[in-house]
C-alpha cells in the first residue's frame, strides 16, 4: 500500500518510464481507438453531464417531498439532501457513445425502497425529455431504466442510515453498511468497487485509455460477456489496473503491451488482487478458498477491491479459460509486431472467427409467442448456458466446448401449426423465413414466434490414428440434462415456451450469424468418407 510507495499486493515490476518507441505506438494506439469510434463527441459528453445534472436536482426534489409527506418542515426535509453517484463504464471512464449511465440514488433513511418506485418512478415520468422510465423492484439488483435526453440511464438506489445525505459523502467507509437493506448492499457494491478501482491505480488516465483498449479487443475476440463465462466489464477493468499497479509509470501503449503477456503467463488459480482481502463488520461471506469450497473452484479468480469482496470471474469455466488464454497469447503476439513496427494496432481489434473455426455447432433455441415473455425465457436459458458447457467438457470426445457471446434474435410469421413447431426446432423454411407481418395479417391461424439461438462451438478430437470408423460424439446426456435444468424454471410452463438443443454442421449455420460479406463461399471439402 501507500506508506511502502506503492498500490498493490506486490512491489512493481518495474518503475522505469516508458520508452520513446513505447510513447510511438501509444500516440498511434490512441488515433485507432478513435478510429474505431470509441469515443463520443463533445457534444454528447455535454448532453451526458446535464442529463446527471438534472438528474441530481430530481433526486434532492423526491427526497424533499418524501420527506415533507413524512410530515418535515419543507426546510428540513430539503436538508436532507440526496446525492447521485456513477459507476460502470462511464465513472470509469471508458464508456462509448451509446453506453448507458449507470447511477446510483443514495437517500436518507427516512425515504423507502417503495417511494423510489413509485413517487421517484412517477416524477421522471413526468418529467420533460423522459422518454422510458421502468422499474424492476422485484430484481436482486431493483432497478429504474429510464433515458433522459437520448441517454439511457440504469438508476439503483441505497437507502442508508443516515438523516441527511452530506453534499461530500463518499461511500468508502464500511461502516456505511451497518444495518442496511441487503439489497441495499448489493446497490452500493458497483459503485463501491469502481471507486476503489480508480483509486487503487497509479495513474488514472493511463489506466483508462488501457482500459479502453481492451475493452475494444474483448469485444471484437467475443470474450466480453460474464454470463457466458469470459469477463465482464469489472474483470477486464480489473486485470488492467493491476497491470498498470504493476508498471506505474508506463504509459498505455506499455500497459497493454504487459497485459497480454501477464495474463497470458499469470499461474492460475492464484487470484488477481488489488489489495489485500479485508473483513468488515457484515455477517457476509467474502472470497475466501481456504473456507469455502466453492471459492476454490474459480479457475481465474478476479477479487473485486471494496468490502465484501467476491469473485467477479465464477462462471469461468475450464473452456472459457482455454479460449482466454489463447486469446491473452494471439493479443501478445500481435503488440510485439506493433512495437517492432510490423503490425498495425487494427490487427488486435479483428473480428472473431468464431462461425468459422469449428466443424460443428450446437444451438440452443429457446422460443415463446410474446415479445415479452422472451426476453425473459431466453435470460433464462442463457444464465445456464454455462451449465450445458460444464457437462459438455466432461464429453470424452469434445476437447471444446466454446459458447457464443451473445443470441441471435428472430422473429417468424407463422401460418400453420406445423410452421410453429418447425420454427420451434431451428427449421426454418425459406419461405417462413421470409415472411413479413403483413403477409399473416388477418389470417386465423397466424401465430408470431419469437426465437432467441445462441450456439456453442464443438471442438473434437482428432481420430486415433489406426481406429476405424468415424469419431463417436454422444452429447445425448448433457443435452438432456441442460433441458431439464432449463425447465426447472419457476416461471416455466410447458405450452408457451420452447427449448431445443441440436447440433449443426458448419454449413448449416444460417445467415443472420455472419456479417455482410463475411460468409465465404466455399469449395468442397475433400474428406474420406
Ligand atoms: P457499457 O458501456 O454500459 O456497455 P458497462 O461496463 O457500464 O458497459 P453495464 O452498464 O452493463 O456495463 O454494467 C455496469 C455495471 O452494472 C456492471 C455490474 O456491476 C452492474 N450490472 C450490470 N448488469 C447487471 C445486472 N443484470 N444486475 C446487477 N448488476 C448489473
Ligand atoms: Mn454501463
Ligand atoms: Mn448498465
Amino acid at each position: 500500500s501507500t506508506s511502502e510507495g506503492y498500490l498493490g499486493v506486490t512491489q512493481p515490476i518495474s518503475t522505469s518510464e516508458s520508452s520513446k518507441r513505447e510513447k510511438e505506438v501509444t500516440v498511434t494506439l490512441m488515433e485507432e481507438l478513435r478510429r474505431q469510434g470509441t469515443f463520443e463527441s463533445e457534444d454528447e459528453a455535454k448532453t451526458r453531464e446535464i442529463v446527471l445534472a438534472r438528474l441530481t436536482s430530481l433526486v434532492k426534489k423526491f427526497v424533499t417531498k418524501v420527506g415533507v409527506t413524512r410530515g418535515m418542515s419543507e426546510a428540513a426535509a430539503s436538508a436532507a439532501g440526496g446525492k447521485i453517484f456513477t459507476f460502470g463504464s462511464y465513472r470509469l471512464g471508458v464508456h462509448g457513445p451509446g453506453s448507458d449511465i449507470d447511477t446510483l440514488c443514495v437517500v436518507p433513511k427516512h425515504v423507502s425502497r417503495e417511494d423510489f418506485f413509485e413517487i421517484f418512478e412517477d416524477m421522471l415520468k413526468e418529467t420533460p425529455g423522459v422518454t422510458e422510465a421502468s422499474g424492476v423492484p422485484e430484481a436482486y439488483v431493483p432497478i429504474i431504466k429510464t433515458k433522459i435526453n437520448g441517454v439511457p440511464i440504469d438508476l439503483l438506489m441505497a437507502r442508508l442510515a443516515l438523516s441527511t445525505i452530506p453534499e461530500d459523502l463518499t461511500l468508502q467507509d464500511d461502516n456505511l453498511l451497518r444495518n442496511l437493506d441487503e439489497r441495499c448492499v448489493r446497490s452500493l457494491n458497483g459503485s463501491r468497487v469502481t471507486d476503489e478501482i480508480l483509486r487503487l491505480v497509479p495513474n488514472v488516465a493511463v489506466f483508462r485509455d488501457s482500459l479502453r483498449c481492451i475493452k475494444l479487443w474483448a469485444q471484437r475476440r467475443a470474450i466480453y460477456s460474464n454470463v457466458n463465462g469470459f469477463l465482464g466489464g469489472v474483470a477486464w477493468a480489473m486485470l488492467v489496473a493491476r497491470i498498470c499497479q504493476l508498471y506505474p509509470n508506463a504509459i498505455a501503449g506499455a500497459i497493454v503491451s504487459r497485459f497480454f503477456i501477464i495474463m497470458y503467463q499469470w499461474t492460475w488459480p492464484q487470484p488477481v488482487l488489488l489489495k489485500q482481502i479485508e473483513e468488515g463488520p457484515l455477517p457476509v461471506r467474502v472470497w475466501n478458498p481456504k473456507v469455502y469450497p466453492a471459492d476454490r473452484s474459480h479457475r481465474m479468480p478476479i477479487i473485486t477491491p471494496a468490502y465484501p469482496s467476491m469473485c467477479a470471474t465464477h462462471n469461468v469455466t475450464a473452456s472459457t479459460q482455454m479460449i482466454m488464454t489463447k486469446e491473452f497469447k494471439k493479443g501478445s503476439e500481435i503488440v510485439d509486431r506493433v512495437i517492432v513496427g510490423k503490425a498495425e494496432w487494427s490487427e488486435l481489434f479483428a473480428k472473431h472467427d468464431f462461425f468459422h473455426k469449428y466443424r460443428y455447432y450446437l444451438q440452443i433455441i429457446a422460443s415463446t409467442r410474446s415479445p415479452e415473455l422472451q426476453i425473459k425465457w431466453s435470460g433464462t436459458v442463457e444464465s445456464r448456458i454455462r451449465q450445458l458447457v460444464m457437462k459438455l467438457e466432461y464429453v470424452e470426445s469434445l476437447t471444446l466446448a466454446h459458447p457464443f457471446i451473445k443470441g441471435f434474435d428472430q422473429v417468424y410469421y407463422c401460418l400453420t401449426a406445423e410452421e410453429v413447431r418447425a420454427v420451434a426446432q431451428g427449421d426454418v423454411l425459406e419461405a417462413v423465413a421470409k415472411r413479413k407481418k403483413e403477409d399473416i395479417e388477418g389470417q386465423e391461424t397466424a401465430t408470431v414466434v419469437y426465437t432467441t439461438t445462441f450456439y456453442i462451438g464443438l471442438a473434437i478430437e482428432r481420430q486415433q490414428p489406426g481406429s476405424k470408423g468415424p469419431r463417436k460424439l454422444d452429447i445425448s446426456y448433457p443435452t438432456t440434462e441442460f433441458t431439464k435444468l432449463v425447465k426447472m424454471w419457476e416461471k416455466y410452463n410447458e405450452p408457451e415456451m420452447g427449448i431445443t438443443v441440436r447440433h449443426i454442421k458448419i454449413t448449416a449455420l444460417p445467415d443472420y450469424v455472419f456479417d455482410e460479406g463475411e460468409r465465404q463461399p466455399r469449395p468442397a471439402l475433400k474428406r474420406p468418407k
